[in-house]
């Protein structure tokens, strides 16, 4: 049964959060994944967050750019944890998306990460450090991965 939800607002946001798919998958966390707009499939985004705590999902990655409303309202219709990646956007560089995620009302929390891949793999490490807190072998799986990362850092520059 699928952990985490990795939503996104189209087709167009996949390429960025595969990268959210691809630590999820490395770190062993089953996943889901779903194209729900908050604009073009509002009533496929209320079914989806209102029925995801029961259906046993524990975390939210939810994806968009632009007028990026979807971790917000997705937020706004559960208590699971969601996780908000603002995609590049054309005409402003995802600096709109960022700013439609981060600026939610006190009250409806949305964890905001860094615009485009970067964030979606950051969100995904941070759904798998929530899901940690009650699985031991996941913290240990994540504790490693860590190290790997650490010990992939060469401490001297060479050329390319
Ligand atoms: C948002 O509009 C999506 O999250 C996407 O980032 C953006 C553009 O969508 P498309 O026009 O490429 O489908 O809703």
């Amino acid at each position: 049964m699928a952990e985490v939800g990795v939503i996104m607002g189209s087709g167009s946001d996949w390429p960025t959060l595969k990268a959210a798919a691809t630590i999820l998958e490395t770190l062993g966390i089953a996943f889901e994944t779903k194209i729900v707009s908050a604009h073009r499939t509002p009533d496929r985004m209320a079914d989806y967050a209102k029925s995801a705590k029961a259906r046993g999902l524990k975390v939210i990655i939810a994806g968009a750019g632009g007028a990026a409303h979807l971790p917000g309202m997705v937020a706004s219709m559960t208590t699971l944890p969601v996780l908000g990646v603002p995609v590049t956007s054309k005409a402003l560089s995802g600096v709109d998306s960022l700013y439609s995620i981060v600026q939610m009302p006190g009250g409806v929390p949305v964890a905001t990460f860094a615009i485009g891949e970067a964030g979606a793999k950051n969100a995904a490490l941070h759904a798998a450090a929530i899901l940690a807190l009650a699985d031991p072998a996941l913290a240990e799986r994540l504790s490693a991965w860590r190290q790997a990362q650490t010990d992939s850092v060469p401490e001297d520059p060479t050329d390319a």
